[in-house]
């Protein structure tokens, strides 16, 4: 099958289908600048960006599960059509625990390296949710950006609600000298307090335990600074209400069987996506967001 995929949709210089970890399909993305990207098939599942330099961006965790019934840790899980156990499915739903289909690649004029996959209803998710409908990742890979398009189309008759996030965990090299900055003012629920909403009141969010928040209607620039690495992550959201900052700190990375307990230090999670404002679509209509990820030096 990987054969049949890179024959198909390999790109000399610029895409191979390949064999990944457990032998799992992957994809991967060469920009001429020295920038890459990886995505598995499983859950088009972003596990790895590279910036020119080759130093990665992303953070994946060396106990992560390489199955097709467990998402990968680390990287951007795609959490369709539920956020988190906002709801009956399986936790942030069954689209990150799926195989999604390789539908287009393509090198761009500019150079831009791009891979579309798509998932569509199956007897199985119709047995989770009964609700016809293909959800599609574009992934863009610029010289200095990677850009995540999605796009979620209602191929029923009825209308449905959905939640997603691009559940997204950067490389940090100590998260005590990582600051979250942009959602000052902004209100959050917190999931370690039963939900219980406050207003942010720090310019920068910093780190000293676990931490677990859903912002709401966010602006849509947040950054992080990597003081440790000179590194600034821009996180510029469009189409997409709000955002998540996570790290599960000590107790909780002790309690997570495929995350080093000691990886808290090196990760944080911003999220986008419509984690709390739910999405209602039309019969036949059509939901649009999309996240660009830029890295450039403090
Ligand atoms: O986005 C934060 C969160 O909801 C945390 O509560 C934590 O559960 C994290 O997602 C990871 O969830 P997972 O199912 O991947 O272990």
């Amino acid at each position: 099958m990987i054969d049949t995929l890179q024959t198909k949709f390999g790109i000399p210089g610029a895409v191979a289908v390949l064999p990944g970890k457990n032998n799992m399909p992957r994809v991967t993305l060469a920009h001429r600048s020295g920038a890459s990207a990886e995505i598995y098939l499983h859950g088009a599942h972003v596990t790895s960006w590279r910036n020119a330099a080759s130093e990665e961006l992303f953070f994946l965790s060396r106990e992560s599960v390489w199955a097709a019934d467990k998402p990968i840790r680390g990287g951007i899980p795609i959490c369709f059509p539920q956020f988190s156990n906002h709801g009956p499915l399986p936790l942030h739903g069954f689209a990150r625990i799926n195989e999604w289909a390789l539908t287009q690649t393509e090198r761009l004029g500019s150079g831009e390296v791009v891979a579309a996959l798509q998932l569509t209803d199956s007897d199985a998710t119709m047995a989770l949710w009964p609700h016809r409908f293909t959800i599609e990742l574009r992934a863009t890979l610029a010289e200095a950006a990677l850009t995540l398009a999605v796009q979620v189309k209602n191929n029923g008759d009825k209308p449905f609600d959905f939640e997603l996030a691009l559940h997204t965990y950067f490389g940090v090299g100590e998260i005590q000298r990582a600051a979250v900055c942009g959602l000052k003012g902004v209100t959050f629920s917190d999931s370690l307090k039963n939900n219980a909403q406050e207003v942010e009141a720090r310019q920068e969010i910093r780190f000293d335990q676990e931490t677990d928040r859903v912002y709401l209607n966010t602006p849509d620039c947040v950054r992080i600074r990597d003081e440790a690495r000179n590194r600034i992550i821009a996180i510029q959201k469009s189409g997409m209400a709000d955002a998540v900052v996570w790290n599960p700190w000590i107790a909780k990375s002790q309690r997570m069987a495929d995350f080093g307990d000691d990886e808290y230090l090196r990760m944080v999670c911003v999220e986008t996506g419509n984690m709390a404002t739910r999405v209602n679509l039309a019969p036949h209509g059509q939901w649009h967001g999309s996240t660009v990820l830029t890295a450039q030096p403090a």
